[in-house]
């Protein structure tokens, strides 16, 4: 009889005996995880979420940092396939172009868990469920704040600028969506500009240092995609000379800490929460669809607005 038939009837008569064999022990769930990049506050925050929620949860985290380069994605996807990981997981930078990874993750029978952002594909069952925020919502919600705020000076006309997230990703492309459906109908705003600063506070600056080069004092108001853009383009605003939070009115999303520090010196007027701690639902989501469960399509995440009248308060609790 050869070893290992010798070695699985002794472990089959241990586990039989209620005790069990270490070596046939559960194995730890194996996940491939490709990152977007380490662009702003709120990924860093979602990148600890993941990895502190692998380890809590025993799972066996393979993580890539793409910098927020799609053909890393591809390239990482195609990596985890070879090592034939349990679960594949990611945060896609821009909706298009995954049909043919996602195929061939199909092909190798590796369920795919998008978190974060969508992605756009002719075929849904390509993945198994998207867990993140409704990003349309949180612009609805952006444009919402700013109808209710110029309403309090009826007559005048405020002259918006916006700063877009990555070109051709979810949330850039859905934010605005949600902006543009609550406020088009207000004749109180104009926009005068709108052009992608990548999510970086540094594009953030850059960018809009050229809108106040352009127009100045007749900037009455910026909604930025993110918080971190809406950071760094508080010190262009500040070092034009103007008053951020008060000469130009700013709107952000994500409600990362550095935002919070922005409402309570008067620097920001308001954050639309974009909560990035996914890591233990995406782990718990894993193991179920590994465990054959049926999960739902889509997981939505709970989120809250946060004016700046609110920051002082909340700060203590926020977790990231
Ligand atoms: C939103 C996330 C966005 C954040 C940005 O879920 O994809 O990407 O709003 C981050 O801060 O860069």
């Amino acid at each position: 009889m050869t070893v290992q038939r010798r070695t699985f009837i002794a472990a089959a008569a241990l586990a039989l005996a209620g005790t069990t064999f270490p070596a046939l022990a559960a194995k730890p769930l194996v996940m491939g995880f490709s990152q977007v990049g380490a662009e702003s506050e709120w990924r860093t925050a979602n990148t600890v979420s993941v990895k502190d929620a692998a380890k809590k949860a025993g799972v066996n985290l393979k993580f890539a940092d793409a910098q927020q380069r799609q053909e890393n994605q591809v390239k990482a996807i195609r990596s985890f396939i070879a090592q034939k990981v349990d679960v594949i997981a990611f945060s896609p930078v821009v909706e298009s172009g995954w049909d043919t990874v996602l195929r061939e993750a199909k092909a190798a029978n590796i369920p795919v868990i998008l978190t974060d952002r969508d992605v756009n594909v002719a075929d849904k069952s390509l993945y198994v469920t998207l867990i993140g925020s409704d990003f349309v919502e949180e612009g609805r919600r952006a444009g919402r704040w700013l109808n209710e705020f110029v309403k309090k000076q009826p007559g005048k006309t405020f002259n918006v600028v916006e700063l877009q997230g990555t070109v051709g990703s979810a949330p850039a492309i859905d934010r605005k969506a949600g902006f543009d459906e609550v406020t088009k109908g207000n004749a109180q705003l104009k926009l005068l500009r709108t052009q992608t600063a990548e999510f970086t506070r540094a594009k953030g600056k850059e960018v809009m240092e050229a809108f106040l080069k352009a127009h100045g004092k007749t900037i009455n108001v910026l909604f930025a995609h993110n918080d971190d853009m809406a950071i760094g383009a508080i010190q262009a605003i500040e070092e034009a000379g103007l008053k951020p939070g008060k000469d130009i009115v700013i709107v952000s999303i994500d409600g990362v800490r550095g935002a919070f520090e922005a409402m309570i010196q008067g620097k920001l007027n308001v954050s639309v929460e974009c909560n990035p701690l996914l890591g233990p639902l995406l782990m718990q989501t894993a193991k179920d669809v590994k465990a054959g469960k049926q999960v739902p399509k889509r997981l939505v995440v709970e989120e809250r607005v946060f004016p700046a009248e609110v920051a002082l308060k909340e700060f203590p609790n926020r977790k990231y």
